[in-house]
């Protein structure tokens, strides 16, 4: 099912000359009204007007996440506050976040984005629409709701988080769709295989996963366990939230990227060129329509190839392959990116220990668990064990209250944690997914 026909079906060319209209657009109004964009479009000897050919896109200088960084909270935003109706907040490298904001009208090219995404997998208005990813500061939960009310589906809007009471409350209200991370799937499954709830018992038909990398195997795994399709959804708060891009039932291979509004490229990320379709690299968005928070050029981190091959769902929009990596160290756990100069942001505020750590990420079932190894010096760690264990807990509240995650904190002996040679090894990642 194709929510706009019009724009998820423009030939090519139709395509290419609306996003060069667009494209222009968006260079002009960050040029007047965004001081990090004039410099930087001037340092790279660039007017408006210059902009000629799409392919002259790849002339502009890239953005990045520190980019936003240098310039929080709303230093980035091309409208004056007054015509912000909405931030959202993902994390940054240390202990800010990135902000986001969106006009009235940026909300409503959300929902006609996630209205599009829900339609890839079949949603109509009879549906009941199950939306357990977060609500809050995070893209997921409102960016779901606004897409699925769009539709004129019946909208549940559970967030995360208590599972037994979800699945009663999709047995009971006849949920046909599930939104959630996919790990958060798999949960949902173990939890209702350990109450004896046979999937049967309840009118699923379909899933839009997303929010972090998940394989094949996994959408196998869930699509038996829960006796349905589970399709890949991706997106990031920088560019809007999910809506970004999304699989189609019918094929489910690869993900349509929403090209009217945000145009991709794949980048050698050692030497910041552009690489063919077919090639893998990172990927970079520019946003040609949205206008609180506009972004040329900007580097997701994430890796992924393109490829422009016809798909029998009908739409044109080229598809990108899943995520296979990211060219940082972002972690994703349980839903929430961390990056680890976080946690050593906590670290370092605690007396006595050391700056030697490293985090250890497994998965529990379905669930991820992060443990932080970190060094203590000699004194404190001969301290009694109820010192250490309280203070233990002290770094685990700080982490929880940092970035919204859970973790166990193990205080190690004075040069335990393995010395690095060159690039320290902060993470061991043993999650098979
Ligand atoms: O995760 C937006 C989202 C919400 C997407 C719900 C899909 C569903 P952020 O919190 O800013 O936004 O995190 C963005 O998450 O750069 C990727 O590294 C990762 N990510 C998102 N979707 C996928 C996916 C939301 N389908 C970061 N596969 C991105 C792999 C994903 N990674």
């Amino acid at each position: 099912m194709i929510w706009n026909d019009e724009y998820e079906t423009l030939p090519r060319e139709a395509m290419e000359a609306l996003q060069l209209k667009r494209l222009r657009d968006v260079v002009d109004r960050v040029y007047a009204t965004v001081p990090f964009y004039r410099n930087k479009l001037s340092e790279a000897g660039f007017k408006p007007g210059d902009l000629r050919k799409l392919s002259d896109l790849a002339r502009l200088p890239f953005t990045t996440k520190s980019d936003l960084r240098d310039t929080y909270p709303f230093g980035m935003f091309a409208v004056p506050m007054e015509e912000v109706v909405r931030v959202h907040a993902s994390s940054g490298t240390t202990g800010k976040p990135v902000v986001v904001g969106y006009t009235r009208r940026d909300i409503d090219t959300w929902s006609e984005l996630m209205a599009r995404t829900l339609s890839c997998g079949g949603t109509t208005s009879g549906d009941v629409v199950h939306n357990a990813y977060g609500y809050g500061l995070f893209t997921g939960g409102l960016g779901a709701h606004y897409g699925a009310e769009k539709i004129g589906a019946t909208v549940i809007p559970m967030s995360g988080g208590n599972t037994k009471r979800q699945i009663m409350i999709m047995q009971d209200f006849g949920s046909t769709i599930l939104l959630c991370t996919p790990s958060y799937a798999l949960n949902i499954a173990d939890v209702m295989k350990e109450e004896g709830i046979d999937p049967d018992a309840l009118k699923l038909k379909c899933g839009l996963f997303g929010a972090e990398p998940w394989s094949e195997s996994m959408r196998k795994e869930i699509e038996k366990k829960l006796k349905i399709s589970a399709l890949d959804i991706y997106g990031l708060s920088e560019v809007i939230g999910p809506g970004v891009s999304s699989e189609c039932i019918e094929e489910k291979h690869g993900l349509h990227i929403f090209e009217d509004h945000f145009i991709p490229e794949i980048i050698d990320p050692a030497t910041g060129e552009r690489l063919p379709h077919g090639e893998a690299g990172e990927l970079v968005f520019t946003t040609v329509t949205k206008e609180a928070f506009p972004v040329l050029r900007y580097r997701t981190r994430d890796i992924t190839r393109l490829f422009p091959t016809p798909c029998s769902c009908g739409r044109t929009l080229v598809r990108m392959e899943r995520i296979s990596g990211r060219t940082d160290d972002m972690l994703i756990i349980r839903g929430v990116n961390v990056f680890p100069s976080q946690i050593e942001s906590v670290l370092m505020t605690v007396e006595g220990v050391e700056p030697h750590y490293q985090l250890i990420v497994s998965r529990e079932g379905s669930l991820d668990v992060l443990e932080v190894q970190v060094e203590v010096n000699e004194s404190l760690f001969s301290d009694e064990i109820k010192r250490l264990e309280t203070l233990s807990r002290r770094i685990e509240h700080d982490i929880k209250d940092l970035l919204g995650v859970s973790c166990k904190v193990k205080l190690v002996e004075p040069k335990t944690i393995q010395r690095s040679e060159g690039k320290a090894k902060r993470v061991i990642d043993k999650r098979k997914i």
